[in-house]
């Protein structure tokens, strides 16, 4: 047990909130490191009253940076789930939101030097093997958290952190479809079983009954529904190449139904327990991309944009992500806009 602090940022990245270490303060044996994790967060408690986590699985995250073991990077970012309610810390996902807050924090913490008005940070997510290009402001020499970009999900503006990705498809499930199908039935279920960044089971929210203007409270509240996910997500989850996931964070289960406010489509999300205040960074990037399959329930709802701006509406508002496809449809790129907030740079005690 530690009796001294250790070093920690707590920043908002995107529409998440969570601790920032360096690896180099926090034990190698990822036994010993989760079980500090669950101490600093406050777990397994569903109000991690007796830690730094939010009660909430969208506050209760870890990023650990590290020097890149790549020549193409700049900083290795690990991503860790830490359950509010369980014993357990999961890397089986990454964290858009969160990737987010590691260009600032990788430069706040000296691992990345200030190029200009804009610095790019090339960040290797170690969950998945991909490598995310970031730009942070760095005006006068230093990260700036202020600025005129807004996200839904998040009040006021900020600076604008525009996140751009590469070669993300099968990043957890080795293919884009890991069946191989645009659609595959469980439980009578027509779903999408797709990975560009984050695996997700995209299904037709009227499949369930549902409207797709429930909302959170709604949702979690609904206990034979929830129920029925998770049976899906634990056949899907060995379909998909994942395994047992039945301790696991994915895959995501996205509920979609026709656009309402002018965008691509509707989601509503399960991450996989609670439902989802917007959606996931790379959630979003995965469903926008099931719009563009031949088939499924994301192509069949969908109003497709011409200019490869998707606008993927959430319970909070719409997250935008910016897909770049060849004239056969595949998918070169794809991109988004997040914010960060450096909320607070001190020690953490995880001991008593
Ligand atoms: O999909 C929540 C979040 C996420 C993940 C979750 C995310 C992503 O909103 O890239 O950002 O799905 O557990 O932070």
């Amino acid at each position: 047990m530690s009796e001294t602090g250790i070093p920690c940022l707590w920043m908002r990245g995107g529409t998440s909130k969570g601790a920032y270490f360096l690896a180099r303060d926090l034990p190698v044996d990822p036994i010993a490191r989760n079980e500090l994790l669950l101490r600093i967060m406050g777990s397994p408690d569903p109000r991690q009253i007796d830690g730094i986590g939010g009660g909430d699985p969208l506050t209760s995250k870890v990023a650990i940076l590290s020097p890149s073991s790549r020549p193409d990077a700049d900083v290795d970012y690990l991503f860790l789930q830490v359950f509010v309610d369980q014993s357990l810390v999961s890397d089986a996902q990454g964290c858009g939101n969160i990737l987010a807050g590691v260009g600032p924090a990788a430069i706040e913490r000296g691992m990345v030097t200030v190029k200009g008005e804009e610095t790019p940070v090339r960040i290797h997510m170690v969950n998945t093997g991909e490598v995310a290009l970031a730009r942070v402001a760095t005006p006068a020499g230093k990260v700036s958290y202020r600025g005129n970009a807004a996200i839904d999900g998040v009040p006021g503006t900020h600076a604008a952190i525009p996140l751009m990705f590469q070669g993300i498809e099968g990043s957890m499930c080795g293919a884009l479809l890991p069946t191989g199908n645009p659609v595959d039935v469980i439980d009578g279920i027509a779903c999408t079983l797709i990975d560009n960044g984050m695996p997700c089971v995209v299904m037709a929210a009227s499949d369930f009954g549902l409207t797709g203007e429930e909302g959170r409270e709604t949702l979690e509240g609904m206990g034979d529904l929830r129920r029925l996910v998770e049976k899906i997500r634990l056949q899907a989850g060995p379909l998909m190449g994942l395994g047992d996931v039945t301790e696991k964070s994915v895959p995501k289960m996205t509920l979609v139904s026709a656009p309402t406010n002018g965008g691509a489509i509707r989601t509503q999300s399960f991450i996989p327990h609670r439902a989802h205040a917007s959606i996931g960074v790379f959630a979003a990037v995965s469903v926008a991309t099931a719009c563009t399959l031949p088939d499924g329930p994301a192509q069949r709802l969908s109003s497709m944009p011409k200019d490869g701006r998707f606008l993927i509406e959430h319970p909070s508002g719409v997250a935008e992500v910016l897909l770049d496809q060849d004239p056969s449809g595949r998918i070169l790129g794809a991109g988004t806009l997040r914010t960060a907030r450096k909320l607070m740079d001190g020690m953490v005690f995880p001991s008593v």
